[in-house]
């Protein structure tokens, strides 16, 4: 459920300081340390899984529960009629960094230097 070694498992359980932007049973949402737009929240599950890789059929209503939790963050925040990415990153050729499963919510800018 928990890895001791992983910097996302001591962040949702407060080893790590952290600016918190949403929280409840499935999920923790927090600021990324080094923001790549005005802004950048990460959704992480409570869960240890350490990517998309990992996700079985079992996880299935987490996976939507974590993308209904970006729309519902980007409502509450204020920035959802002008538009955000959802981004996850699985595996180092895709600039995986940190491997705990994890989305990239993103706003504030118009990312056309992406997909
Ligand atoms: P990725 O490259 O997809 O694995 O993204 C990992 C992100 O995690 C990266 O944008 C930086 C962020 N990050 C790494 N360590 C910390 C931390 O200690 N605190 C916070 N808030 N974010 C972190």
């Amino acid at each position: 459920m928990s890895d001791t070694n992983c910097i996302f498992c001591k962040i949702i359980h407060g080893e790590i300081p952290s600016t918190k932007v949403y929280e409840d049973d499935l999920v923790y949402a927090f600021r990324d340390i080094s923001p790549a737009a005005p802004e950048h929240i990460l959704i992480v599950p409570k869960e240890h899984i350490c990517c998309a890789n990992e996700l079985e059929q079992k996880h299935e209503a987490l996976v939507g529960h974590i993308i209904l939790t970006a729309a519902k963050i980007a409502k509450d925040l204020g920035f959802a009629d002008d538009g955000y990415r959802i981004i996850n990153n699985c595996g180092e050729n895709a600039g995986q960094t940190v491997f705990h499963l994890h989305f990239h919510l993103l706003a504030g800018s118009e990312f056309t230097n992406l997909v």
